[in-house]
């Protein structure tokens, strides 16, 4: 007893001098050649990096965990992840509750090399942005109306937090930046991790308590925009919002923007009940981008429609990982085959560079069907890392005409 007694107070003398001198960074990382995973960079930067992205507790690309909806709630940011892990509203394959899991566990190796995006020149980590893993929102699987209320509460309180950043200068003309919002505030932008795509509904809910109505870009095999008696039969009023009518019922609420100013979804494949749906798409505000016509126009061409209709009005971004072909991205709902190649799709998001991009998120991913390679978590990952490459290069402000 006494030997061990002493063995333990010389350990722990010798832990306390491990850590003099040393940064103490707070995150759980005994090691000091290990600072911040996802500040790596290589040696002769005083950071040696190669280590350590396939240990420890997983968050998105390794970015700290914060408890934003516990008890971190006074902490700001200027981008967080939030896992929204909800899938009963699923028509075929259920499981993208452990989407938010699954794309995390894809994530890890984001950061390996330090970050650096070649095509955008841009390191959303290095970026001054502080960036953070908000871990789920606690949604119930008992119960769909409770559920979506949980996600719009969940999303609502991360939107309407302080940012970390101030939003800064134009870069061009050194004028101040102001807020794109409807209410004047700078907003921190929120990237969910799904679940089903049900979960847009009451995204777009939280989305319009700061925005107002919103254009919409929307990556999918699916129009989504189905009326309940279509897609469902709605059999009661909680089985009419579901993964294929959420857009039918966020179009009803006035949530998107109708009009001038329309919504596209991109990746268009799926067989109808008939050309109805079509018109019933163009009622709810959706301009449609077929998935075959990057035969034609390629990536290039589908870039310059959605930026005609988006144009420099804020947006939100929601893909479906279904508009990525299942031979890349097999885990997933509903897959169609036919799509888009995972680089085809990442391509189109690099795209979208300069867009006032308020808010996003990634579904479908269910995480059961995917290969043993991680495919389509994986690709779900890297595309997640497009879009905040992009939101790191473009501040959600404009100047004051
Ligand atoms: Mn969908």
């Amino acid at each position: 007893m006494k030997a061990i007694a002493i063995l333990n107070l010389v350990l722990s003398a010798a832990i306390v001098v491990a850590h003099d001198g040393h940064h103490d960074d707070g995150s759980q990382m005994p090691l000091d050649y290990v600072r911040f995973p996802y500040q790596a960079q290589y040696p002769g930067d005083n950071t040696v990096t190669a280590d350590s992205i396939f240990s420890g507790i997983t968050t998105f690309a390794r970015l700290p965990w914060v408890q934003c909806l516990g008890k971190d709630r006074s902490e700001a940011f200027d981008i967080a992840f939030i896992g929204a892990p909800f899938d009963t509203g699923t028509s075929y394959r259920p499981g993208a509750r452990f989407g938010p899991a699954g794309i995390r566990a894809g994530s890890r190796r984001l950061t390996l090399y330090g970050g650096y995006n070649v095509p955008l020149d841009v390191n959303p980590f290095l970026s001054g942005l502080k960036i953070v893993d908000c871990g789920d929102i606690p949604v119930t699987p008992y119960d769909n109306k409770y559920a979506i209320k949980q996600i719009e509460d969940g999303h609502k309180e991360l939107l309407h937090r302080k940012t970390y950043s101030p939003l800064g200068n134009d870069s061009l003309t050194g004028q101040p930046l102001i807020p794109v919002s409807k209410d004047g505030k700078h907003h921190p932008r929120v990237i969910t991790l799904g679940g089903d795509h049900t979960i847009v509904l009451p995204l777009l809910r939280s989305i319009y308590s700061a925005y107002g109505a919103i254009s919409v870009i929307h990556f999918d095999s699916h129009l989504d925009t189905w009326k309940p008696q279509v897609f469902g039969g709605a059999p009661s009023s909680q089985a009419a919002i579901n993964h294929g009518t959420y857009f039918y019922w966020a179009s009803q609420e006035g949530l998107i923007k109708n009009g001038s100013s329309i919504a596209s979804h991109g990746a268009i494949r799926t067989t109808l009940s008939g050309p109805a749906d079509y018109e019933n798409d163009d009622d709810s505000g959706f301009q449609r981008i077929e998935a075959r016509e990057i035969d034609t126009i390629g990536t290039d061409g589908i870039i310059k429609k959605i930026r005609e209709v988006v144009g420099d009005k804020p947006v939100y971004l929601s893909i479906d990982i279904d508009s990525i072909d299942p031979a890349f991205a097999p885990a997933t709902g509903t897959p169609e085959t036919g799509g888009w190649s995972t680089r085809e799709l990442r391509t189109i998001l690099r795209g979208l560079d300069g867009l006032h991009i308020v808010s996003a998120d990634i579904v479908e991913v269910a995480p059961a069907y995917d290969t043993n390679a991680e495919l389509t978590t994986m690709a779900a990952a890297d595309v997640l890392f497009e879009v905040m490459s992009v939101m790191a290069k473009t501040p959600l402000g404009k100047v004051q005409n």
